[in-house]
């Protein structure tokens, strides 16, 4: 996705999870259950991130 842009994300689970960057504070969003916003960083880069509930749950979010 772009610089800063403000991304939609639906939790279709029955709990809330996080979108929390691994390192830094790039972004750390609490995602209820249904769609959910945060803004992505302005900084282009591959950001690793996880789950702050769920220590399984992981992924990446790329800025280009
Ligand atoms: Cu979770």
């Amino acid at each position: 996705m772009g610089p800063g842009t403000l991304v939609t994300v639906i939790n279709e689970d029955i709990e809330a999870h996080t979108i929390t960057a691994d390192t830094g504070a790039a972004f750390d969003a609490v995602i209820k259950v249904g769609p959910g916003t945060f803004t992505a960083p302005t900084e282009p880069e591959t950001y690793s991130y996880h789950c702050i509930f769920h220590g399984n749950m992981h992924g990446t979010l790329t800025v280009k």
